[in-house]
Parts: C-alpha cells; sequence; structure tokens
C-alpha cells in the first residue's frame, strides 16, 4: 500500500491546462486582474450564489485583507476560536489587533455565542467565527450576539468551501467569509483565497487593500498590500470549478464508510452532522474518548502511522497553546473549557478521492485492533 495523506490536490486534466497555459503566453497578462483571474471571480461569484466574491494569493492574506477592509481601530480587540489553524489568529495580530479567545460548542467545536458574549470588552470590534472541519458556526447565534453588540462579524470558511445551509450559501453569512483555495481544500487554485460579500463598498476596499491601497496612477487611498492571484492559478482554478463537485461526491460516499467504522466503535464519536447543512466534505474527523475506547488519539495516530496511513491532530496545538498566545484569555461558560478538553482527542483522517478500499479496510483493522486490544480486559470482567 503506498503512503496515504490526510489530504490530495484536486489535479485538473494537464492538457486543459496547457490550453489555458496557451492563453496566458498569448495575452502576456501573467497577474493583475488579468483576463483569467476575472473570469474565476465571476464563475466563483455565481457558482456560490453570492454577490461579490474577490480572489486572493491565498487564504491568509484573504484573512488579512478582509480585517484591513473593515478599518477597526488600532489595537482593537477580535473574539475568535483557539481550535483553528495558526492563520487565522495570526492574521488578527499581523493587522496590529489583538486576538481574544472564547470556548467552543461540544457538539459543533465552534465558537460559542455564549462565550463570544462574555468575553466581549469595549474594545471588542469584530468576532471571527470558523466554520471548523467544515461544521457550521452557530450563524444564527453569532449573528444575534453581534447585531446586539454592533461587532463585525466574519467567518473564516477555509473549510467550508460551497456549503449551505437550508437555502442559504455559507459565503452570504456575516459581513465577509473567507476562503481558502489551498492545494489541500475541496476546491483548490493550489494556492489561493477568496473572501465573499453581499456588500458592494466592501468589495471594493477589498480589491484596493490587495493591490496596495492603490486607488489609480495618481492615487493610494489606503494601507494595503500584495493580495493578487496570478493568472496561472486562476486557470487552474477555471479547471477545478468544473470538477470539484465530483470529488465532493465521493467524500460524500466515503464519510458514510467511515461512519460505519466508527459507529461500530465505543468511545469513537464522528463530527457532527446538522441538519439542512450540505457539506464541504472538507474533512472527516473523529473525537476520541480513551476511557470509553480504551485507547488515545495519540495512539491512533501513531499506528496508523506504521501502516503509513498519515492522520493529522488538527488543530492540535490549540492557538492558547502557542508561545505567542499562551497567556491570553480564553472566556468559558463551562467549568472545564470545551477547547482544551477536546484539543488531545480530535483526529482528521485520510479524506479524499484518493482513499479506497483497502485504506478503508486498513483503517478499521487499527481502530478495531486498538479497541479490542485494550478493552479486553474490562470486557471479560464484565462477561
Ligand atoms: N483558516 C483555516 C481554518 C485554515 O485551515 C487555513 C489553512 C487557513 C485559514 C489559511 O489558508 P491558507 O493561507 O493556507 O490558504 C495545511 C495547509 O497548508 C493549510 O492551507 C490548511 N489550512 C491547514 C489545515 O493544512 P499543513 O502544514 O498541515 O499542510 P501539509 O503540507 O502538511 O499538507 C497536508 C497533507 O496534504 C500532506 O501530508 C500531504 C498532502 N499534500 C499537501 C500538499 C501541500 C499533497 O498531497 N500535496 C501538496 O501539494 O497545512
Amino acid at each position: 500500500m503506498t503512503p496515504l495523506y490526510v489530504a490530495r490536490p484536486l489535479l485538473p486534466p494537464l492538457e486543459d491546462l496547457t490550453e489555458l497555459l496557451g492563453e496566458i503566453w498569448s495575452s502576456g497578462i501573467v497577474t493583475n486582474e488579468g483576463p483569467l483571474h476575472n473570469r474565476l471571480e465571476a464563475e466563483l461569484a455565481q457558482r456560490l450564489n453570492v454577490p461579490f466574491a474577490k480572489l486572493f494569493n491565498n487564504g491568509t492574506v484573504a484573512m488579512l485583507c478582509a480585517l484591513l477592509s473593515l478599518d477597526l481601530s488600532p489595537g482593537a480587540e477580535i473574539i475568535t476560536t483557539p481550535l483553528t489553524f495558526a492563520a487565522t489568529a495570526h492574521a488578527i495580530a499581523a493587522c496590529g489587533y489583538k486576538p481574544v479567545f472564547a470556548d467552543i460548542c461540544e457538539d459543533t467545536l465552534t465558537l460559542d455565542p455564549r462565550a463570544v458574549e462574555k468575553a466581549i470588552t469595549s474594545k471588542t470590534e469584530a468576532v471571527i467565527g470558523v466554520h471548523v472541519y467544515g461544521t457550521l458556526c452557530d450563524v444564527e447565534g453569532l449573528d444575534r450576539v453581534c447585531k446586539a453588540h454592533d461587532l463585525k462579524l466574519l467567518y473564516d470558511a477555509a473549510h467550508a468551501f460551497a456549503a449551505m445551509q437550508g437555502g442559504t450559501p455559507v459565503g452570504t453569512m456575516g459581513d465577509l467569509s473567507v476562503f481558502s483555495l489551498h492545494a489541500t481544500k475541496l476546491f483548490s487554485t493550489f494556492e489561493g483565497g477568496l473572501v465573499t460579500s453581499n456588500d458592494e463598498g466592501m468589495a471594493q476596499r477589498l480589491r484596493l487593500a490587495r493591490n496596495f491601497g492603490i486607488m489609480n496612477e495618481e492615487r493610494v487611498a489606503v494601507v494595503g498590500i500584495n493580495g493578487k492571484m496570478s493568472e496561472v492559478h486562476a486557470a487552474i482554478g477555471l479547471l477545478n470549478l468544473k470538477i470539484f463537485e465530483e470529488e465532493r461526491d465521493i467524500r460524500r460516499a466515503l464519510r458514510a464508510e467511515y461512519d460505519q467504522v466508527v459507529g461500530r466503535l465505543p468511545g469513537l464519536r464522528a463530527q457532527i452532522k446538522q441538519p439542512g447543512v450540505k457539506q464541504s466534505e472538507q474533512y472527516y474527523m473523529i473525537i476520541v474518548d480513551p476511557q470509553v475506547y480504551g485507547a488515545t488519539r495519540d495512539e491512533i495516530y501513531d499506528a496508523l502511522k506504521e501502516r503509513e496511513i498519515f492522520s493529522r491532530k488538527y488543530f492540535w496545538p490549540i492557538c492558547t497553546d502557542f508561545d505567542c498566545y499562551k497567556n491570553f484569555t480564553i472566556h468559558t461558560v463551562h467549568d472545564a473549557p470545551v477547547s482544551n478538553n477536546v484539543k488531545d482527542r480530535v483526529l482528521c483522517l485520510p479524506f479524499h478521492s484518493g482513499v479506497e478500499a483497502e485504506h478503508i479496510a486498513a483503517v478499521a483493522d487499527v481502530l478495531t485492533e486498538l479497541h479490542c486490544t485494550r478493552r479486553e480486559p474490562s470486557v471479560s470482567k464484565v462477561g
């Protein structure tokens, strides 16, 4: 069996890419809002059913530009979750704002609106919810808190490409939604980012932010950076846009197969299913209860690795464990912070169209063996 990784990039047919590269070579326009870039923005807005879609060179820079476009006060506090990729918090800090970490809900593992409410101070100006692993935040709860306290609401939708809640596309939630189009994502441009908005003024500010704040040849209006996507990346995006749904269908079926394996094993819990939500199918995450299952998350990780199956402990360490944030406050409405409790128990299994029947069987073997070996003494005691 060849090594199996947590993610695998979606690769469009090479001959199709060569054709688009031909267009780029003929035009001589390789970046700075070129024709393929503009075509991809239009196609994404249509596909995601959002009024405005702006492309960036990666998800982190997209978040940075989203924050810049909000024009918050220097040193403003932004409340977010500690259970996320480093980029969410780093984008806040890199803009000169202060990340404040609030706890998460036990079922969804996304930002808890009640914890957000407790974390609000006179300096709070925005909240960033993260649809972590593709599980959608309590959008209504966060919306209610943010409206009540006049806070901007952003979503880090890096894991939620093309997700829907009822009839609502994920990209229309909050003031802005920020997507990563990295190689490891369901839809990718290899490196890339995207911000969606319902507001034309916001879309214009995003455009300025990604192009050094340059309004025209004679005027630089605001602070901005280089957040532009190249034509080559846009070409990959145009082609992947045609095939990502097929990949999502395969992952949906894979989720059902994993669910069967996980459902048989006490002490393992699969990611929550949200009624009425069309999942992005970005990650397959399990939560391990070592007391019940009989082995720890790390033991599962190691045992899979021995078989060259590389799962990932996303997102451990959590942001409040990072050297740069470890003394920052974490707020919670629970006695034991949920984030701290769950961080050693989450594991993402390989989840993409390269996962075949033999891999699922190998994962099932490992998970079952670990459970049976460790549970035998107590099972025989009961028997
Ligand atoms: N917000 C959230 C919630 C995020 O998860 C992320 C990124 C961001 C914001 C920021 O967006 P970007 O600025 O990245 O667009 C990966 C990705 O680099 C990162 O995009 C992603 N989240 C994060 C969760 O995962 P690593 O360090 O775990 O990636 P890496 O290189 O170990 O890749 C994972 C596996 O994927 C590899 O073991 C093999 C496979 N792989 C990877 C690459 C890059 C391939 O098969 N081919 C490849 O080219 O961070």
